[in-house]
């Protein structure tokens, strides 16, 4: 597996190939320190083992609080910022990538890290997501598809399969789902992977390949909710008689075509990373028209800046 993650292609020159040192008299964190409020997921709930993961990733790569921000819209899965002990956001439903933009944009020194759900990332925020992936602002992302709107109490989502039977389609789903991968590769998201929760060094690996990425990267997490679908995701457990199958070694991550082939393997498909590619993010782009406009004005008072402008606009 792990050579469809060596294959990465290798940073831009523009971005700091690392995260910016941490304060040295800051010891780094512990899952102790991290944990906040106890979860309040349903006991067996596929989010807790990337909650747990996430917190074993930060321990791991040895990341100061200063140094990273955990975002969220709305959901079960996005309750997830309440329950880490650091900065970060629960913010509105399907909202939680602009907002994120925004902070990774103005403060290139946090690594930012955001989690949600299905619903959340496919139907009220599909836009957002669309046009995150497209601009490839840095960030790492974790969508936990549980296949259902678990908070409200079993809705049909996008990513539900057709005849599954929901408080909105009572006799089975009858509207064709979306396919995560194919929709990420094809709104040009440059890193996309693939995981479940009940694989948790899996899970551990995508994220650390995630957060190198230079860009935007997305992970679908397989998430169950034993609530109002259990067993949705057997078929890819093998505790459960299921396949976890990898994403064959000789698969090129740089390909589109072979990504989006991969992508259209039917359930339980593959896991790994899809689609791993290197692009000029938004953040480089910005930082750069950013220089090369601050040299232009140099020595300018910021009043005589905005007279400038105004003059310019008359
Ligand atoms: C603007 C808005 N519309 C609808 C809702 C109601 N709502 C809250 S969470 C949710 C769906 C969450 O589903 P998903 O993102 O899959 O998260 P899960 O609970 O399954 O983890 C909906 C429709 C809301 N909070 N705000
Ligand atoms: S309702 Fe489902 S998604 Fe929400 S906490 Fe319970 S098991 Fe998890
Ligand atoms: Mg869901």
């Amino acid at each position: 597996m792990s050579s469809s993650i060596s294959q990465s292609p290798s940073r831009s020159a523009d971005v700091p190939a690392v995260l910016p040192p941490a304060a040295p008299e800051r010891k780094p964190l512990t899952k102790k320190d991290l944990a906040a409020d106890h979860p309040t997921w349903c006991p067996g709930c596929g989010d807790f083992s990337v909650l747990a993961l996430y917190f074993k990733l930060i321990e791991k790569r040895q990341l100061r609080h200063e140094q990273i921000t955990t975002i969220a819209g709305i959901g079960c899965s996005s309750r997830f910022p309440y329950f880490v002990q650091a900065h970060g956001a629960h913010y509105i439903h399907g909202r939680a990538l602009p907002f994120a933009s925004g902070i990774s944009l103005s403060r290139p020194d946090l690594h930012v890290f955001v989690f949600g759900g299905d619903g959340d990332a496919f139907s009220i925020g599909g836009n957002h997501l669309n046009h995150t992936a497209r601009k490839n602002i840095k960030m790492s992302y974790v969508i936990m598809d549980n296949w259902v709107y678990g908070l409200t109490k079993k809705q049909t989502s996008p990513t539900s399969p057709i005849g599954f039977k929901s408080k909105t389609d009572t006799w089975g789903a009858v509207d064709y789902p979306i396919n995560p991968m194919k929709q990420l590769i094809s709104a040009g998201a440059t890193f996309v992977a693939r995981t479940t929760h009940t694989n948790p060094n899996h899970v551990l690996q995508m994220m650390e390949a995630a957060m190198d990425h230079d860009g935007f990267s997305v992970i679908e997490c397989l998430s169950e909710c034993v609530e109002f679908y259990e067993g949705a995701f057997d078929a890819s457990n093998p505790r459960k008689g299921g396949a976890f199958n990898l994403v064959p070694p000789d698969h090129d991550v740089t390909s589109e075509e072979a990504a989006y082939k991969l992508a259209g393997e039917p359930f339980p498909g593959y896991f790994g990373v899809f689609y791993n590619v290197n692009r000029p993010t938004k953040n480089a782009n910005e930082a750069k028209i950013n220089a090369a406009a601050q040299e232009k004005l140099k020595g300018l008072k910021p009043w005589e800046i905005l007279k400038k402008n105004f003059d310019r606009m008359k």
